[in-house]
C-alpha cells in the first residue's frame, strides 16, 4: 500500500471488544415526540438519567451519541442550559458535570427527506420511517446510543392526516387526537425497556391487514401487517407465516408473545431484509408481500423464515439482548438457527439442511477464507454494519447447532430456558449464554469459546486403516484452522463429527466405539477435541464405506481420500440424506477440480462415466423425494468451486463446469425430457408441498435441457406458466441464449409487470446473471434502463449485487471490464448509501487467489478507489484497506 493510502487507513478510529466498559449513565425514561414535516422534523426528547456507580469513568459528564443532528436546545432539571454547559462535536454531545439523577430535555431538528443512506428517520415516498440498528437512532437524537443502555420509550409523533394517516410506534396505543391544522397526532407506550435499536416510528398511507392469535396462556394478541394500498391482496401469506411463527415458538421453545399488538410494516426502500423492532417490525416489501404469479415458491419460503426470523428476534434479540455489537452472533446466531429448525419443521428437515448448507459455503466458506475473516465474534472493527456478516449469522447459527448436537434436544432446550430465566430483561454477551448451557447440563463448555475466538473454515483431514484380524478399523482425525496474522496460534476446536459405517449390503453397521455398544445406535457424535485423535471401531465387516459429518454436524471442510466407487455407493445407500446429496456434491466438485486443469491445458474434458451413471439414477429413481433428487442434479456452484483453487482462473472454472452440465444432459437427454414432463405443473398452481417438489425437479430438469440448446420447451413453458416459479425458471434459461425468442420473452415478461417492482427486480436479476458473451456491455445498457435506479437499494442489488455475485465468469473478464463496471458503481452508490455500497463491493475484495492479471487489475482498482475519493464513507474505507492490506 502506498504511504497516502496508509495515512487514511490510521484515521478511522477502531473499536475493540476488550475496550467494553460500562455506562457512566443509564437512561431510565424516554418520551420522544416528533413533529413530522416535508421539509424539516422536529424531534424532543425528555430523558429521565442516572449515573451507573459501576461507571468506570472518571467525572460526571455525560457523552451522548449524535450525528446530522441540529441542536436547538438543552434543558438540565427544567433550566436551559446555556453554552457553557455544554459541547457540540460532530458526533457526539457532551453535558457537563451532571447530578446524579436528573431530567435532560433535548431539542433537535433532522432532516429525513435528505437522508439517502436509510439510517435513522427517512422517507421512502410519502412515508416516513426508522432504521436504528445498530447505530442509527443517534442520527434522530443524541442519547446513549448502546444496546447495554435500555429505557421505557413514550412516543408521540405528529403529522399532515391526509398524508400520513397512519401513526406507529412501539409498543400500544394509548393516546391519539387532531390538531387544528389538518395534522394528527398519536401516542405509543412501550412496556418494555428496550435499547434504542429497537425504536421504531412509521407514518404514512398503508393498507392494514388484521387478524388475531390466540397465545398458550389464552390471550389475543392483535396482528397487523400494513402494506402500500395496491398491494392489498398480497398479505396473506404473510400473516399466516406469523401465526405459525408464533405456534411453533411455543410449541418448541414454551415462548409466548408478550404485547397485546405485533405489526409488520412493509417498505420498498430498506437497506436489508427486515428489523426486529419491538412489536413494529419492519420489512422489505420482498419478504412480505405473495402473490402466486408474482412470488416464486422459493419466495414463498423465504417470507416464512423471515417473518419467523423477527418474531423469534422478540426473546432471543428483544427480550435478551446483546451487551455490545461485538457480541452480535448471539442474537443472530441463535435466531437463524431457530429460524432454520422452523423453516425444516414447516418444509423438510434434509431439503433445508441442504440448502442452508450450500448457502454456508456458498457465502460463509468464501468469506472465512478471504482478508475480511473474522471470528463469529468479531474482536475489533471500525464500521459496525460491516459486521452484519454471513459468518456472524451463517457460521454463528453454525456453532449454536453444534451446542444442541453435544447437549441433545433436550439438554439444549434446558440451556436455553435457563438462560431466558437468568438474563429476561439484559443486556448480555455470548459467553453468558454459553455458561447457561454449560450450567443446565452440568458440564464443562469452557473449550467451545474457541469458536468465538478463531476465524477460518477447519480443515478435517481423516485417514483409516482396517486391521482384518481384529475386524478393527481406527479412524485418525486430524484438524487445522486458519492462522490468522497477528494473532496467537490457533488451539484445537471441539467438533461434534455425526458418523456412520456402511456396511457392504447398503446397511448401516452397528458402531462399537473401543468395543462398547450403544443399542441401536449406528450414527455417533465423535468429539474430536485435540488436533489428532484415533476413533477405533471393532467387529466392523470388511469393505465398509464410512459416513462422515451426517446432517454436516460441524462448519469444516472434510478431506479425505475418496474412490469413485466409494461416492457412488454413498450416493445410493447413506441412510443420512444430507450425505447422500454431500456425496455426489464431492464426488463431482473432485472431477471438476481434475477437468479444470485439464482445460487449463487446452484439453478436452471428458466426465466420468461413473458419476455419469450415479447422476442418472438418481435422475431415474422416483421413489425418492422430488426436492432431495433436484438438489442432488445440482452441479456445485462456481464460487464453492473456486474455493478448491489456490491460483483461480474463473473462465475455466466456468468453462468446464459448463461442460459438464452439457455432458450429463446430453447423456440423460430422454430420461431429463421425461422426468420433466412427468414432473411440470399441469393443473393450476398450488403450494402443497409435493408440488412445490415436484416444480423444483421439473425446473432443474429445464435448465438442462436448455443448456442443450432446447429453446422451443422454455419458450412452452414460459407461454404456458400461471405462476412466477415456472416463470422465471423458463425465463432464466431464455436468458442464456441470445435471439428473438429471449428478446420477445423479456418484453412480455416487462409489460406484463412493470407496475410491480418486486417482479421488475427478478427481470433485472435473470439478464444480470446472464452468460451471453456481452453481459458485461448488457448490464451497463441496463444501468440506463428508465427503471434502474440508485436510489432504491432492491433495485441496485437486482443489477449491480446480482452481477457481481452470480455471474462470475463476466464479472471476471480478463479485460477488467466487469471489475470497472462494479467499481464505478460502489463509488457512486457510497455517495447515496454506504451500507448498499459496502455490500455491493464484496466480489471485489478477494483478489489474492486469482491468477495474476486479475490480481493486479483488481489491486489497482482497489487501490484507486480507496485514494481517489477523498470522501469514501468508513463503510468502504474499512473493507477496502483490510482487502489490501491482505497482499
Ligand atoms: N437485526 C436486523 C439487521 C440489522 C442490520 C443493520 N445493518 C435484521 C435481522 O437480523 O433480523
Ligand atoms: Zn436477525
Amino acid at each position: 500500500m502506498s504511504e497516502s493510502t496508509l495515512a487514511q487507513v490510521a484515521s478511522v478510529p477502531t473499536k475493540y471488544r476488550n475496550d467494553y466498559t460500562p455506562p457512566t449513565h443509564f437512561i431510565e425514561t424516554v418520551a420522544l415526540d416528533f413533529r413530522l414535516s416535508e421539509v424539516h422534523t422536529r424531534v424532543s426528547s425528555r430523558m429521565k438519567i442516572r449515573t451507573n456507580p459501576a461507571s468506570r469513568v472518571p467525572g460526571n459528564d455525560l457523552v451522548l451519541h449524535g450525528e446530522n443532528l441540529e441542536l436547538v436546545r438543552v434543558m438540565l432539571d427544567n433550566v436551559e442550559l446555556d453554552k457553557n454547559g455544554y459541547v457540540v462535536a460532530h458526533d457526539s454531545l457532551t453535558i457537563c458535570d451532571t447530578p446524579s439523577e436528573f431530567i435532560l430535555d433535548i431539542e433537535v431538528v433532522i432532516e429525513p427527506q435528505e437522508n439517502t443512506c436509510f439510517e435513522g428517520l427517512y422517507r421512502s415516498g410519502p412515508m416516513f420511517l426508522t432504521q436504528c440498528e445498530a447505530e442509527g437512532f443517534r442520527r434522530i437524537t443524541y442519547f446513549l446510543d448502546r444496546p447495554d443502555v435500555m429505557a421505557r420509550f413514550t412516543t408521540t409523533l405528529s403529522a399532515e392526516k391526509a398524508s400520513c394517516p397512519v401513526l406507529l410506534s412501539n409498543g400500544n396505543l394509548v393516546e391519539s387526537g387532531e390538531d387544528e391544522d389538518g395534522r394528527h397526532w398519536a401516542r405509543w407506550e412501550d412496556p418494555f425497556r428496550k435499547p434504542s435499536y429497537l425504536f421504531a416510528l412509521v407514518a404514512g398511507e398503508f393498507h392494514c391487514e388484521k387478524s388475531s392469535f390466540a397465545t398458550m396462556s389464552g390471550r389475543d394478541v392483535e396482528l397487523r401487517v400494513y402494506v402500500e394500498n395496491h398491494h392489498a391482496d398480497k398479505c396473506t401469506h404473510a400473516i399466516e407465516s406469523l401465526k405459525h411463527s408464533m405456534k411453533w415458538d411455543e410449541e418448541t421453545y414454551g415462548r409466548e408473545y408478550d404485547l397485546d399488538l405485533y405489526m409488520i410494516v412493509a417498505t420498498d426502500d430498506f437497506n436489508m431484509g427486515a428489523m426486529e423492532n419491538k412489536g413494529l417490525n419492519i420489512f422489505n416489501s420482498k419478504f412480505v408481500l405473495a402473490r402466486s404469479d408474482i412470488a416464486t415458491d422459493a419466495d414463498y419460503e423465504r417470507i416464512e423464515g423471515v417473518i419467523g426470523h423477527e418474531y423469534f428476534h422478540n426473546w432471543t434479540g428483544n427480550r435478551v439482548t446483546c451487551r455490545d455489537w461485538f457480541q452480535l452472533t448471539l442474537k443472530e446466531g441463535l435466531t437463524v438457527f431457530r429460524d432454520q429448525q422452523f423453516t425444516a419443521a414447516r418444509t423438510s428437515a434434509s431439503v433445508k439442511r441442504i440448502d442452508d448448507v450450500a448457502a454456508l459455503r456458498g457465502r460463509q466458506f468464501p468469506e472465512d477464507a478471504g482478508p475480511l475473516a473474522h471470528p463469529i465474534r468479531p474482536e475489533s472493527y471500525q464500521e459496525m454494519n460491516n459486521f452484519y456478516t454471513a459468518t456472524v449469522y451463517e457460521k454463528g447459527a453454525e456453532v449454536i447447532r453444534m451446542y444442541q448436537t453435544l447437549l441433545g434436544v433436550e439438554g439444549f432446550r434446558k440451556g436455553l430456558d435457563l438462560y431466558f430465566e437468568r438474563h429476561d430483561g439484559q443486556a448480555v454477551t455470548c459467553d453468558d449464554f454459553r455458561a447457561a448451557m454449560a450450567d443446565a447440563n452440568s458440564c464443562d463448555l469452557s473449550q467451545f469459546e474457541s469458536w468465538y475466538i478463531q476465524a477460518g473454515t477447519p480443515v478435517v483431514t481423516v485417514s483409516d486403516e482396517y486391521q482384518p484380524a481384529e475386524r478393527r478399523r481406527k479412524f485418525t482425525f486430524t484438524q487445522s484452522v486458519r492462522q490468522m496474522t497477528g494473532q496467537d496460534a490457533p488451539s484445537p476446536l471441539p467438533i461434534p463429527i455425526a458418523f456412520g459405517l456402511i456396511g457392504p449390503d447398503g446397511l448401516d453397521v452397528a458402531l462399537k466405539l473401543k468395543g462398547e455398544e450403544l443399542p441401536g445406535s449406528t450414527t455417533r457424535v465423535l468429539e474430536l477435541t485435540e488436533f489428532s485423535q484415533v476413533f477405533s471401531f471393532d467387529d466392523v465387516p470388511d469393505g465398509c464405506v464410512p459416513s462422515y459429518l451426517r446432517g454436516f454436524s460441524a462448519p469444516v471442510e472434510l478431506k479425505v481420500d475418496r474412490s469413485h466407487s466409494d461416492y457412488a455407493f454413498a450416493m445410493a445407500n447413506d441412510s443420512d440424506p444430507f450425505n447422500r446429496w454431500e456425496a455426489g456434491q464431492q464426488f463431482s466438485a473432485d472431477l471438476i477440480v481434475e477437468m479444470t486443469h485439464l482445460v487449463a491445458d487446452g484439453r478436452e474434458p471428458v466426465l466420468d462415466k461413473r458419476f455419469v451413471e450415479a447422476w442418472g439414477k438418481v435422475l431415474e429413481d422416483d421413489s425418492l423425494d422430488r426436492s432431495l433428487v433436484s438438489l442432488t442434479l445440482a452441479i456445485p456452484d462456481e464460487s464453492y468451486l473456486s474455493e478448491r483453487f489456490k491460483v483461480l482462473d474463473p473462465a475455466y472454472v466456468h468453462a468446464t463446469r459448463k461442460s459438464v452440465v452439457r455432458q450429463l444432459a446430453k447423456a440423460h437427454k430422454d430420461l431429463l425430457r421425461s422426468v420433466y414432463l412427468a414432473n411440470r405443473t399441469k393443473d393450476r398452481y398450488s403450494l402443497d408441498r409435493t408440488e412445490i417438489s415436484r416444480r423444483r425437479l421439473s425446473n432443474t430438469c429445464l435448465r438442462y435441457l436448455s443448456a442443450l440448446g432446447d429453446v422451443d420447451i422454455c419458450v412452452e413453458q414460459f407461454g404456458r406458466s400461471d405462476n412466477m416459479t415456472d416463470t422465471v425458471a423458463a425465463l432464466g434459461c431464455l436468458c442464456d441464449h441470445d435471439g428473438r425468442d429471449r428478446q420477445l420473452a423479456l418484453e412480455t415478461f416487462f409489460e406484463r409487470w412493470k407496475h410491480e417492482p418486486l417482479a421488475i427486480d427478478k427481470w433485472f436479476g435473470l439478464q444480470a446473471s446472464s452468460d451471453l458473451s456481452d453481459s458485461v456491455e448488457r448490464v451497463v445498457a441496463l444501468t440506463k434502463h428508465p427503471d434502474f435506479t440508485l436510489r432504491n437499494p432492491n433495485r441496485v442489488r437486482a443489477l449491480l449485487g446480482v452481477f457481481g455475485v452470480l455471474n462470475p465468469v463476466h464479472f471476471h473478464r480478463q479485460d477488467g471490464a466487469g471489475y470497472q463496471l462494479l467499481g464505478r458503481y460502489v463509488c457512486e452508490m457510497d455517495t447515496l448509501n454506504p451500507q448498499v455500497a459496502a455490500r455491493l463491493i464484496d466480489p471485489m475484495l478477494k483478489w489474492k487467489n486469482l491468477e495474476p492479471v486479475r490480481q493486479e487489475l483488481l489491486r489497482s482498482l482497489l487501490e484507486e478507489i480507496i485514494s481517489t475519493n477523498a470522501k469514501l464513507s468508513p463503510d468502504l474505507h474499512e473493507k477496502i484497506s483490510k482487502a489490501l492490506a491482505a497482499g
